[in-house]
């Protein structure tokens, strides 16, 4: 086994001593956030083609994660996640521009509490309520990722001011020079880059189309090369900026008692990336650089979530994690790269300018997709429609000349489920969903979600936020409007879901029942559809949909026994070894007084 990089550090990491008179030895916390930024296109993740010196160079001083992945491929629900450690759906803001609730609980302010000057500067996109968890916010012009609401708003996707100024970047050295001496910091960075729209000459030495890395999610196409051209230069022009922060800290003597965290809200801005649950939306390049405690140039395999970055810079603090969080402490890792902290990552996805809802589970070896949107196309986010990509890519669909994982974007119906092996197909272009040879795993990754999706009280929404952007052109629908309202109040009190064939107390689920006789209104968890509809039951997800808008409140047993309320103060309760069987009753129902 590889020896571990300084021994000491796992019994020190909280509370380590630090150089006299800056505070009470703990360490800064820099966390850096690429907007938009695949995760293989920077040099230390592999894309030799991205003039990206300084992101190499942190990489070299410190870790990089090869598994690390973001809870949701969409901007602002990716950022609600991290800074809450919780789960997109369990922030009340899992849609995009859902401004994050004040109830929410986040790990600056415990920072905060605790000493540690905070502050933010650069893309913020997380509503009002949470500002104030900040000494200091420095937001940067949110015209650049806010599409506007009417037909010729497309003047207003690129963000005013500067070429600094529109890398969202401009304020990084600035807030760092004005911070209190003798206190730790931390430090929230947010790019607006590589994030749309592109312009051409923001760099002193733009990228060359012909040298390009073309996914193979897109057609190698001229239009293409030179929109991916225009994409790396944002990167190179975020990856200057990132350099300026690391000299800073040099200069005031910082950098050896500073963690930095590096990494992206999601995958790149084009078809079959961003908004996805594949790789290329979720899979985020994360690097931790701490002199002197992380072994420079080590690399780890091992699965990280983003919402375990909340407990973990916690720990190093030296400050209890809030019972609220999800994620996991990572500190071990830092220690040892080889250490296992999960087994399995879970993405989400949900309302980004269209309908969409969908849930993924990745092991080490496969992912699993759960598609609720079957009969919706996978489109790209509305600035990517709008894209030179995506009209040459529509243009060559009309041709016939995409490959099959070049026209993911406009087919539909979709699969309810897929699978792949991410060892031998990376790309994820051969679902195994249907493969005998992979019922096991497709078996265990089921009962994976199953589980999951009960812990952290996930369900359907009673109806699917529509969509916001014509699917062909990306022009704004007239039911558009800004600024987006928080989270609608649900009007029923909770929602419960079941597998098909799954024993409903292995689930520990809560009751399924007679839904057409105890609940008219129980529809099916995937296409909505009523009792009785040609759909109902055969459809492995069910939802019972309460309707008591006047009783807004919980029930008060635990939705996690085999009890569950429904309309008319009645509940119903189905037996331990009942199964959900497609095309037959649910099960014998036993009503009784809640
Ligand atoms: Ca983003």
């Amino acid at each position: 086994m590889r020896p571990t990089f300084l021994p000491f550090l796992l019994s020190s990491l909280a509370l380590t001593p630090t150089h006299a008179g800056e505070g009470p030895g703990r360490p800064n916390v820099v966390l850096v956030i690429a907007d938009d930024l695949a995760w293989d296109d920077c040099g230390a993740f592999g894309n030799s083609q991205v003039k990206t010196p300084n992101i190499d160079k942190l990489a070299r001083g410190g870790m990089r994660f090869d598994r690390a992945f973001v809870t949701a491929s969409s901007c602002s629900p990716s950022r609600a996640s991290l800074i809450t450690g919780r789960y997109p759906h369990n922030t009340d803001a899992e849609e995009l521009h859902w401004p994050l609730p004040p109830k929410q609980v986040t790990f600056v302010e415990k920072l905060k509490a605790t000493g540690y000057w905070t502050a933010a500067a650069g893309k913020w996109h997380l509503g009002n309520a949470v500002k104030g968890r900040f000494d200091l916010v420095r937001e940067a012009n949110p015209a650049g990722f806010q599409l506007g609401t009417g037909k010729d708003d497309k003047a207003r996707m690129t963000a005013q001011g500067s070429n600094d100024a529109q890398s969202g970047c401009d304020q990084w050295v600035p807030v760092l020079r004005e911070r209190p001496r003798g206190r730790p910091f931390f430090l929230w960075l947010a790019a607006l880059d590589p994030h749309r729209d592109y312009e051409g000459g923001i760099i002193a030495r733009p990228h060359r189309p012909e040298d390009v890395v073309v996914p193979p999610s897109l057609p190698d196409v001229p239009e293409v090369r030179k929109d991916l051209a225009l994409y790396y230069d944002e990167i190179g022009r975020l990856d200057q900026h990132v350099g300026e922060v690391l000299a800073e800290l040099d200069r005031q003597g910082e950098a050896g008692n500073t963690l930095i965290l590096f990494l992206s809200d999601n995958g790149r801005p084009f078809p079959r990336c961003k908004t996805t649950l594949y790789d290329s939306g979720i899979k985020t390049p994360l690097i931790a650089r701490w002199p002197g405690r992380v072994e420079p140039g080590s690399r780890s395999g091992s699965l990280v979530s983003t919402i375990d970055i909340a407990p973990t810079i916690l720990k190093l603090a030296g400050i209890e994690p809030s019972p609220t969080f999800q994620g996991k402490d990572l500190s071990p890792l830092l220690n040892d790269p080889k250490t296992k902290v999960r087994d399995l990552i879970f993405a989400e996805r949900n309302w980004h300018d269209y309908t969409s809802h969908g849930r993924a589970a990745r092991s080490e070896g496969y992912k699993y997709i759960r598609n609720d949107d079957q009969d919706k196309p996978l489109t790209p986010p509305a600035d990517a429609v709008r894209s030179p990509t995506y009209v040459a890519m529509r243009r060559l669909r009309d041709l016939g000349k995409l490959t099959p994982s070049q026209r993911s974007c406009f087919v539909s119906p979709r699969p309810a489920e897929e699978l792949y092996d991410m060892g031998a197909d990376p790309d994820e272009t051969v679902n195994l969903a249907g493969d005998p040879e992979h019922a096991k795993v497709l078996a265990d990754m089921r009962r994976a979600m199953a589980e999951w999706t009960r812990e952290t009280e996930d369900a359907m929404p009673e109806k699917l936020s529509p969509d916001e952007f014509d699917r062909e052109t990306g022009d704004p629908l007239p039911n558009r409007v800004r600024p987006r309202p928080t989270k609608p109040t649900p009007t029923s009190t909770g929602s419960i879901v079941a597998s098909r064939g799954e024993p409903v107390a292995q689930q520990a689920l809560a009751c399924w029942i007679d839904a057409a006789a105890v609940h008219p209104q129980a529809t099916c968890g995937r296409c909505l559809a009523s009792p009785g509809s040609a759909c109902y039951p055969r459809n492995y997800i069910v939802r019972l949909v309460r309707e008591d808008p006047g009783s807004r409140r919980r029930c008060p047993r635990d939705l996690r026994t085999s009890e569950a309320r429904v309309p008319g103060s009645e509940f119903a309760r189905v037996g331990a070894n009942q199964r959900l069987r497609g095309g037959s009753s649910i099960g014998r129902a036993q009503r009784s007084q809640c």
